[in-house]
């Protein structure tokens, strides 16, 4: 063999294998992900989009990358919807709640006290009702990735300590933009108002509203204790959050691109659940050390509360239809049986 000939040979090889290995090689384009949310950066829902742009980066060997725009910068989570399902946005994390008006299943996570604990949350939200929930949003131009926690939701206010259903009467609540919540807190006695979360710091501080209820985490992150004095641990619902891609956008990947984001949203939710607990582990004696006066309600009180929210319960099935209901309610009494 000459010295040409095996140069030759030695070029259709290289060539064969490059042509081999670009068959294999992940079909992932350079895009850009314009990622919204409500919370500022150092909230447990700031680190963990991080989180998830990291592992997008990195699945992605750098191509893809994720701009992280959060404290509402691109709107509350109502508009960034919208921006979603026009195709303007590419994804964004926020709370269920505030999607009802679009998906009404997402309703079921408004049910007052539907969760005991982290344990039956997840079980739901990632076992086969959750999943079903989140398919809904595929009708509507949304593509639900998965489910983080925003948590446990508990009362605050600056006006007085609550113990009791009666302490409500007269206080000005803010409530998210939903109607489980609006209705529930007015069974409760309070002058409940809806506004967006990015509205709700000054509306506290301006005296526009007297309290609000959310995680631990959130009334450490977003400085509600400089503006609310009491603090009742109320737990009254489990507040899912949920990332969504603009299913416009979405439709419009390759199927490495889809799973690149699919496999950090998983990442992301372990990350972000762990995360939140941590935190949430030491909130309350934070939130002690800033002044905050803190109440459990007593058991009665509790079951007054849990016996009165029971009326919303047949609007919630209703809205979500009467299986959809059944089914959770089977999975959990399995849960607890078991
Ligand atoms: C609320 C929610 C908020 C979320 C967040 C902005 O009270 O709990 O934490 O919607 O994504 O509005």
């Amino acid at each position: 063999m000459n010295f040409l000939r095996r140069t030759v040979l030695a070029a259709a090889a290289v060539s064969a294998l490059l042509a081999s290995t670009a068959g294999l090689a992940a079909d992932i384009k350079p895009r850009l992900i314009r990622f919204g949310y409500g919370l500022n950066e150092q909230s447990n829902q700031g680190r963990a989009v991080k989180y998830f742009a990291e592992q997008v980066e990195k699945n992605s060997q750098g191509k893809m990358k994720v701009r992280a725009i959060g404290a509402a910068a691109l709107g509350s989570d109502v508009q960034m919807q919208q921006a979603l399902i026009g195709g303007a946005q590419e994804m964004m994390v926020g709370s269920t709640a505030t999607l009802v008006g679009i998906t009404k299943e997402m309703a079921l996570w408004d049910t007052p006290f539907l969760f005991n604990n982290t344990k039956e949350a997840d079980a739901v939200l990632d076992g086969p009702v959750g999943t079903k929930v989140m398919h809904k949003l595929e009708e509507k131009g949304l593509v639900g990735l998965t489910y983080w926690e925003n948590g446990f939701r508990n009362l605050t206010n600056s006006k007085r300590p609550v113990t009791k259903m009666e302490d409500l009467d007269g206080i000005k609540l803010r409530v998210m933009q939903n109607p489980v919540y609006l209705d529930s807190f007015k069974l409760l006695g309070a002058n409940a108002i809806p506004l967006p979360f990015s509205e709700l710091f000054s509306a506290l501080e301006t005296k526009t509203v007297d309290g609000q209820e959310n995680p631990y985490n959130t009334i450490v992150s977003s400085k509600f204790y400089e503006v609310q004095k009491y603090l009742t641990i109320s737990n009254h619902v489990y507040s899912p959050w949920i990332v969504m891609v603009s299913k416009k956008w979405w439709d419009g990947l390759s199927k490495d691109e889809q799973k690149v984001l699919m496999d950090a949203a998983k990442a992301s939710r372990d990350f972000e659940r762990k995360d939140t607990r941590d935190e949430g582990a030491k909130a309350l004696a934070d939130l002690k050390a800033k002044g905050m006066q803190v109440n459990e309600l007593s058991p009665a009180e509790a079951n007054r509360m849990r016996d009165k929210l029971t009326n919303v319960n047949a609007s919630i099935s209703t809205n979500v239809g009467p299986d959809l209901w059944k089914e959770t309610q089977d999975a959990l009494g399995k849960m607890r049986a078991g």
